[in-house]
């Protein structure tokens, strides 16, 4: 029997899914077996596993659809959703099957694996939060379904020059097929920008001329771990709304006739690369612009297939907002029902409030979303003018309820004042929103203190939640680290089935912190992801470490307030310090290696200044001979999601040592510490909760709490003390720096000043501790091995609480009132 595409439904025997890649090699790809590439077997395994997805896809789609469940929505301007394959193999259950059929043609499973490029649709964490957020969604049954943009280009890739400089090329991950999509030519919507709008009363306007531009859906389908579900990823992309201007083609003019057409396309060419940081660029704002107006009119066609009123969209529908970038979804759903659907203003903005819910990722002020007034009139003449009416309403009720109070209307106004005018993105999410949360506990606090305290005596303080972030602990233990995910069913004895999907069933590995058999076994593990990491570093960056040492990771974007540079001072500490020692005295020294990785936004000076710097002193300290098997630094470029699963297993300690109160909750922490890495950070964002879950004997804290940030800031602005006075130690640091020990010192002294001068993120406050800190690490590694074991055994026993599964279930429950609903086959 030969196998068709379509023919069955899931192939799940050896011979089945072997029929099913050659049918694909040969058919689909016109290719030959016997001389097929790894690439080109990706490929075919990709779509035969596609195939699979489809099926279930579809029947997903085609249940919600005749049952009508209520549903959510998770509007993200970033999907950071890295490899699919291995994930997919995972979910589905199939990957032992699929190992066997691709041997049996001749191939090596793992290096498949390997030939697919990430989909690196997203910054960091918050791009990454939520494809976690959709794996979970899946995985507990929920319908829920992400909308975004199909970048042609993803997050730029970084290279080094040999200068040890950043340098930015272009990531075009389309150019090779993507099996993972699916184009829906039929799935289309008109998106208007530019033109006029004419008030036309009862708060209702006409919005016409401008600029058209077609939004295509391309389905990515989500699978469930062990589920039947596959929800649904839908991805817009801009095409130009008439083919070309057939006039100005006749007439000769072809640059003309194709120049509308290259506006539209520009639209979801590229992935803004700021992260933490607000850009007023038009073309961002169309993109967000296109996108929720896109995705809010697919969710209306849906709604309207149920022939309820217009009061019922709440009973059906509720709408995440990943941050502020998609708040223009508000006044834009408010477009759609006063305008198009004729629903009364009041109506309107009664159901609006009840759709909307938002989650804030930042209290930094320079990442808070502020579009000129001006830019908007003329990008969005019609959303403007809502927004004006929702403010008007808005500033009517805070007037009634603190009469004659000027200075907090200012402060609450949707808009700021000044030359020119800005509209102030997070107060429209909050006021549209039925919800606001915070990603953990400490910056919902934040969050509620600070940027929107006003809004919290407004609204009252149940408006305003807290979601502790998680992680999938699919991707996050059982794909990037088989072998403790393994270890741990034997263990506790549950299938993977199960704990997979209640991580709190982590627990029962608590006893085998005594087990000495246990510990030997776990620690092995450790090591053998140590060592799969030391042959990445050594076959692609050329440098030697040894597997013995300590592997000290921080992974994350280059930040100032995330303090890479911190940890860099420190690194040039401990060189100094063993420098400073005998060679019999260093040879009793605990070997480490520190690892770095992470990329810049292109435009951030002072974070490519300090990647540079980062590379040069890795170049200084792993040339020097006395520092060989004692101290190697590593950057590793072109940080991504793929090399995250490489990183994240083998580390011993890793780093998260934002200024207290600066990250709101980090998630790269959580994957850390589920992995059996133990934490070195401040008493910040997630890190707390951490600790509060893993008792704090098996963190390592340090630094000034967020309480004193402020006083702190206010000293060195106010009453400056010289460096040398505050830390000598970092001081001796920054001395070596200038004397160029680590390259042209000239180079670096805008760092070195920043720190010298401003200090706005308080390294040098928090130095001497920071130091401290790593000392007690070593100790703990070098003293008792056995006791560190036990540690990270009693960490990640106690890390249930960061499964995103948690994390999704509370949105479900607490926010968007919608039901698990099980597919059934
Ligand atoms: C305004 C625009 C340029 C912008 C673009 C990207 C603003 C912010 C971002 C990205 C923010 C981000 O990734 N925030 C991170 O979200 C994670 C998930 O909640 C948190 O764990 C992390 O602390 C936070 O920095």
């Amino acid at each position: 029997k030969t196998w068709k595409a379509g023919m069955r439904g899931i192939p799940n025997t050896v011979s089945d899914i072997t029929n099913a890649i050659v049918y694909h090699v040969q058919s689909t790809l016109a290719r030959q077996a016997y001389n097929l590439d790894n690439l080109g077997a990706y490929q075919a395994v990709a779509l035969s596993v596609r195939d699979d997805l489809i099926v279930k896809w579809n029947e997903t789609q085609m249940q919600y659809t005749r049952k009508q469940p209520k549903r959510a929505y998770y509007l993200s301007l970033e999907f950071l959703m890295g490899r699919t394959l291995d994930n997919a193999l995972l979910n589905l259950g199939l990957k032992q099957q699929y190992k066997a059929a691709t041997h049996k043609l001749g191939f090596n499973l793992e290096d498949l694996i390997d030939a697919e490029r990430d989909a690196a649709l997203g910054n960091g964490g918050l791009g990454r939060l939520a494809a976690c957020y959709l794996d979970s969604g899946a995985t507990m049954e929920l319908p829920l379904w992400g909308y975004g943009l199909r970048y042609h280009y993803g997050l730029f890739a970084q290279h080094i020059a040999p200068d040890g400089s950043q340098l930015e090329a272009p990531d075009p991950w389309l150019d090779t097929d993507n099996p993972w999509e699916i184009p829906r030519q039929d799935v289309t919507y008109d998106v208007r920008f530019y033109g006029h709008a004419e008030r036309i009363g009862n708060g209702k306007a006409v919005w016409t001329g401008g600029q058209e531009v077609l939004a295509v859906a391309y389905d990515v389908p989500i699978p469930g771990y062990s589920t039947n579900t596959v929800n649904n990823l839908r991805l817009w992309d801009a095409k130009p709304k008439r083919g070309f201007d057939l006039n100005s083609f006749n007439a000769g003019d072809y640059d003309r006739a194709i120049q509308e057409n290259s506006s539209a396309e520009t639209l979801t060419r590229v992935l803004y690369p700021n992260d933490n940081h607000m850009l007023g660029k038009e073309l961002r704002l169309k993109q967000q612009a296109f996108w929720c107006a896109a995705s809010l009119s697919d969710i209306i066609r849906r709604f309207k297939q149920v022939e309820k009123p217009w009061s019922e969209f709440p009973e059906y529908v509720s709408i995440q907002l990943n941050d502020t970038h998609p708040t223009i979804a508000i006044p834009e759903l408010m477009r759609m029902l006063v305008d198009e659907e004729d629903v009364p203003w009041g109506d309107a903005w009664a159901i609006t409030t009840k759709t909307f819910f938002y989650t804030n990722h930042t209290v930094l002020p320079e990442a808070l979303e502020k579009w000129p007034v001006p830019l908007m009139e003329h990008v969005l003449p019609r959303h403007l003018q809502i927004i004006y009416d929702i403010n008007m309403a808005f500033l009517q009720a805070v007037e009634r309820k603190w009469p004659n109070d000027r200075e907090r209307l200012a402060r609450m106004s949707l808009i700021q004042e000044g030359e020119p005018k800005y509209v102030r993105m997070a107060f429209l999410a909050t006021i549209g929103s039925a919800k606001v949360n915070g990603v953990a506990e400490l910056h919902s606090h934040l969050v509620r203190e600070t940027i929107l305290r006003d809004f919290v005596d407004f609204f009252g303080k149940s408006k305003f939640a807290n979601v502790t972030n998680g992680v999938t602990p699919r991707r996050w233990l059982d794909q990037c680290n088989p072998g403790l995910s393994n270890l741990i069913t034997d263990a506790i004895q549950k299938p993977k089935a199960v704990w997979l999907k209640d991580l709190t069933l982590l627990k029962a590995l608590e006893p085998f912190a005594e087990d000495s058999v246990f510990l030997k076994k776990w620690a092995l593990i450790k090591h053998n992801n140590k060592k799969h990491l030391a042959d990445y570093i050594k076959t692609h960056l050329g440098i030697t470490v040894n597997p013995q040492s300590l592997f000290d990771i921080q992974i994350k974007r280059i930040h100032e307030y995330k303090r890479q540079s911190l940890n860099l001072l420190g690194v040039i500490h401990r060189y100094l310090t063993l420098k400073a020692m005998t060679s019999t005295e260093r040879k009793k020294v605990n070997p480490r290696v520190v690892i770095f990785g992470g990329k810049a936004a292109p435009g951030y000076f002072m974070a490519k200044l300090l990647i540079r710097l980062i590379v040069n002193t890795a170049r200084t300290i792993n040339a020097d001979a006395d520092m060989k098997d004692i101290l190697t630094v590593v950057f590793v470029p072109d940080y991504s999601v793929s090399l995250a699963e490489i990183l994240i297993p083998a580390s011993d300690i890793s780093q998260h040592i934002s200024t207290a109160g600066t990250e709101a909750s980090g998630t790269s922490n959580m994957k850390f510490c589920l992995n059996g890495g133990l934490l070195l950070g401040t008493v910040d964002g997630a890190n707390i909760e951490i600790a509060e879950e893993v008792d704090s004997n098996n963190v390592f804290f340090f630094g000034h709490l967020t309480d004193a940030v402020e006083d702190l800031r206010h000293q060195h602005k106010y009453h400056p003390i010289p460096v040398e006075e505050r830390s000598p130690a970092l001081a001796a640091v920054l001395k070596e720096i200038e004397e160029g020990r680590f390259g042209d010192p000239t180079i670096y002294q805008p760092f070195v000043d920043t720190i010298r001068l401003s200090d706005y993120y308080l390294v040098t406050d928090d130095f001497d501790s920071y130091v401290e800190a790593n000392k007690m690490v070593d100790d703990a590694y070098v003293k008792d091995p056995e006791e560190w074991t036990k540690k990270t055994i009693l960490t990640v026993s106690r890390m249930g609480k960061f499964s995103s599964d948690r994390a999704i279930m509370t949105y479900a429950e607490e926010f968007w009132n919608i039901e698990q609903f099980a597919i059934k086959f």
